[in-house]
């Protein structure tokens, strides 16, 4: 099903919320109006360059500017000693903080500026500041660094191994952390009548936002105000820390993310170059802008996934999963990112019961620092990384006890009347009803018929697969208490201000910071029908820690539930305020007056009323207010919700594969999800297909590669496959709606889902078709070579049969 976009004049007020109106962002990014960070200009402006590390792990013997000093049009270097010298103003830390904590978490010092040691190739050693940014990047070339090698390690299980080289002290070990109950799950699996185990990768990736980073930073001496540009998924977040680690009070600092060209989570935490760039402004008096070079994103941009995971399922003799134990050491790059220690545990390990009802759960995961950037969230964010070991173990589990894997997920779905559902991980699911989805997902790809089908296909020597993904997710983590409990060091709320101008039109400030989201539709949707006023009535304000009240930011699907539901409190308590202006004008008690569609009435005398619009005038002319009550309408909400929403669904990829050239093609991908409410089913859909792109991008295609001195050998375009449009099928899509009880707008998140559902229903579909050679998965990326050598190269080009079951061990192959 595909949607049509509508123009918002053609849609009736009424139906404003939950309409399919195109996207006002979209004609200032095609026409190129829209201002990126590296688009702004400042007189004066210098540009900065960073000189980094070579080397995946070294000492820094010798640092020397004096050359890159030396060139014409260079204006200063900095070197760690620069920022930490006698003549260093006090205050700044110069250190990246973290900002999630775990009971047995190894905090270590991440120096903006490398403090004798690097520790990943990439890592900054020194800057340089020139007149223009050529001159910059060659004399941060000619920055001349002695490096003393040290051994490297990229693997987090390697990195765990006695003797494998230790990056901050003794061992490589950044946290262990444990959820569950492992005396009842090892009772399960004692007493289980069949067991399937798996030993997976969930390689590492690297986000590739479309913008690079970026920063520019202006200082004015006379006000002491530094005003700072930057690619930013969540602008009050980073001035808070950035106020801490350059020593800038956080009133005089201004973050603003002018237009952001995607982030994919990349953006959301703290780096060193953005600070650099905005002590220096600061430190020369002079506008200073950064923008990173493609290869620079490579090495620089928190890296997302990088799990070895070892996890087994436990059935009973009619199928029913009886308990899942898992085992998992995270790589969390070489230094902690800014919610690093949150994405292998909280975000993981409390996704492990999936859709199903399993009674025993453990999970054990180890954090590892090793020789790779940062790793932290990428779109899904510990989810995909949970749905895809349930998903993989349920593929294998419905094969051990002979059972239809679609049949065998129904048998152990969560029922629909069973909610709330309390899981086994520390998790309620709010709302769901997972067989509709399946249901519908099973009719879009004919699945009464697909086996017959296949099995007609292995006669003729051709290898159809289908795969089943049946995932949940969770979205706008919260409330803030408890994300407080679990480590968080911040509050997981959403702020907004909705403000009436005199003539009738509004502007909704929130919090959030969308960066490809469509938030400016979405948003003015909501407020629209809020307020019962025409949509185009109302502009949307994201990022700028100024002129918004506070602000979370976005990531983790968060910004509907959570920044979407403070827009519907702030318009509320809007219209209360509005509606004791119209009592008093009409005479009447606040009590006595309904609000629908924009007018205020009195009930039992629909002649007397007055338009929200009228009313928002005389809040300001204040001629005739009622008793003590300020002019003005406007209202501010900080709205933290009750609880998660669990948005689900069912993915279905069908696939062809080639034994002898190893090549997949999709014969069908069929998507039903399910995200509560739609505000615009058109920006969902465009959101899952994204999201399933994605999650075809890390199935088939993508992985960040590196050396055993840790040099990523993925480190551009050319050799880091980012799918094109051709790797991409055409994408069968529709929905579900099962309202979230947590949000008065009884939406759940939808910006991660097609990512977390997709890669395991492609990995399922090509194991389902290579099932006759003794495959039972395939490690990611599926490249072709890995898909022929799990066939063993076994062709059957020559008429003969593949190899019987037994063969081959299976398991999932390199
Ligand atoms: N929406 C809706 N109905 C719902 C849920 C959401 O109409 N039931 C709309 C929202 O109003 C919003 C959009 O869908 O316009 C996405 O909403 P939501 O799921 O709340 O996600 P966020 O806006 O918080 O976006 C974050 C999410 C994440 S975590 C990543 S990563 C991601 C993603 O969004 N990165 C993206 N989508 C991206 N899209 C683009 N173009 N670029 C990125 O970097």
């Amino acid at each position: 099903m595909t949607i049509d976009s509508m123009d918002p004049e053609e849609v009736d007020a009424a139906d404003i919320l939950g309409s399919a109106i195109e996207r006002r962002e979209d004609p200032a990014l095609i026409t190129g109006d829209a201002e990126y960070t590296d688009d702004i200009q400042r007189p004066g402006m210098a540009h900065m360059a960073v000189a980094r590390s070579q080397y995946g792990h070294a000492d820094l013997e010798g640092v020397d500017t004096s050359a890159a000093e030396e060139m014409e049009g260079v204006v200063a270097t900095y070197t760690h000693e620069d920022l930490h010298g006698e003549d260093t103003p006090e205050g700044g830390s110069f250190s990246l903080p973290t900002g999630w904590l775990l009971d047995s978490l190894e905090q270590v010092d991440h120096p903006i500026l490398a403090d004798g040691r690097v520790r990943y190739q990439g890592d900054a050693i020194a800057v340089v500041v020139a007149e223009d940014r050529y001159t910059a990047r060659d004399a941060a070339e000619a920055v001349s660094v002695d490096y003393g090698r040290r051994d490297a390690v990229t693997d987090p299980r390697e990195a765990l191994d006695e003797g494998a080289p230790a990056l901050h002290g003794e061992d490589n070990v950044a946290f262990d952390w444990e959820l569950g109950d492992s005396d009842a799950t090892d009772e399960a699996f004692e007493s289980a009548s069949h067991t399937v185990s798996i030993d997976v990768e969930n390689q590492l990736l690297v986000p590739n936002a479309m913008e690079p980073r970026a920063a520019v930073a202006d200082y004015s001496p006379g006000s002491e105000e530094l005003e700072v540009f930057m690619t930013s998924q969540n602008p009050h977040l980073h001035r808070l820390l950035m106020s801490g680690v350059i020593g800038h009070p956080e009133h005089k600092l201004r973050v603003k993310a002018p237009e952001v060209g995607g982030g994919f989570g990349s953006k959301i935490h703290h780096y060193a170059d953005e600070a650099l760039a905005a002590w220096i402004a600061k430190d020369l008096e002079r506008p200073v802008k950064w923008t990173a070079t493609r290869t620079e994103t490579y090495v620089t941009d928190a890296q997302g996934r990088g799990h070895r995971t070892e996890a087994e399922l436990a059935m009973d003799d009619d199928g029913r999963i009886t308990g899942l134990r898992v085992d998992t050491k995270a790589n969390l790059g070489a230094y902690l990112s800014t919610f690093a220690p949150a994405v292998p545990t909280w975000l993981y390990g409390t996704l492990l019961s999936g859709q199903y009802d399993i009674p025993a759960i453990h999970c054990s995961v180890t954090g590892a620092f090793t020789n790779v950037p940062p790793v932290d969230a990428y779109r899904g964010a510990g989810r995909p990384e949970a749905s895809f070991v349930v998903e993989r173990l349920a593929h294998l589990g419905a094969r051990e006890v002979d059972m239809d894997p679609a049949e065998f997920r129904r048998l152990n779905f969560v029922p629909a009347d069973e909610f709330p559902y309390e899981t086994q991980v520390a998790v309620v699911y709010d709302s769901g009803d997972y067989e509709k989805p399946l249901d519908k997902a099973l009719e879009m790809v004919d699945y009464d018929s697909f086996r017959e089908r296949q099995e007609q296909a292995r006669e003729e020597g051709r290898y159809l697969g289908i795969g089943f993904s049946c995932y949940i997710e969770a979205c706008g983590l919260a409330p803030s208490e408890l994300a407080g409990q679990l480590g968080a060091q911040a509050g997981l709320w959403e702020s907004s201000l909705v403000r009436f101008h005199p003539s009738g039109t509004v502007t909704a400030f929130c919090g959030t910071s969308g960066h490809g989201q469509g938030h400016a539709t979405t948003y003015a949707q909501i407020v629209a029908n809020e307020l019962g006023i025409p949509y185009d009535d109302v502009e949307v304000v994201e990022g700028d820690t100024d002129e918004i009240p506070h602000g979370m930011g976005t990531y983790g699907s968060r910004s509907a539930a959570v920044g979407g539901s403070s827009l519907v409190k702030s318009s509320e308590k809007l219209v209360e305020k509005a509606k004791e202006i119209a009592a008093h004008q009409l005479e009447a008690d606040p009590d006595d007056i309904e609000f629908e569609a924009g007018e205020f009435r009195l009930a039992g005398a629909p002649d007397r009323s007055l338009g929200i619009k009228e009313v928002a005038e005389q809040s300001y002319l204040a001629h005739d207010m009622p008793e003590e009550m300020e002019p003005g309408l406007e209202a501010t909400s900080f709205y933290d919700p009750d609880n998660f929403v669990f948005p689900f669904g069912t993915h279905v990829a069908v696939v062809e594969v080639d034994p002898d050239s190893g090549e997949i093609e999709f014969e069908q991908y069929a998507a039903v999800d399910d995200v509560g409410n739609q505000i615009n089913p058109k920006i969902v859909e465009g959101q899952i297909h994204g999201g399933i792109a994605q999650g075809i991008g890390q199935a088939l295609y993508e992985g960040a590669e590196y050396d055993e001195n840790a040099q990523l050998l993925t480190g551009s375009m050319q050799d880091y496959a980012v799918p094109k449009t051709y790797h991409i099928p055409e994408m069968e899509t529709d929905s579900t709606v099962t309202e979230s009880p947590h949000n008065p707008l009884g939406v759940k998140g939808v910006g991660e889902a097609g990512t977390i559902a997709a890669p395991q229903a492609v990995v399922n579909a090509v194991a389902d078709a290579l099932e006759p050679f003794g495959v039972e998965g395939i490690e990611m990326p599926l490249t072709a070579e890995r898909v022929w050598e799990a066939t063993n190269g076994r062709a059957t080009t020559d008429g003969g049969s593949p190899p019987g079951e037994g063969d081959d061990e299976g398991g999932e192959k390199r």
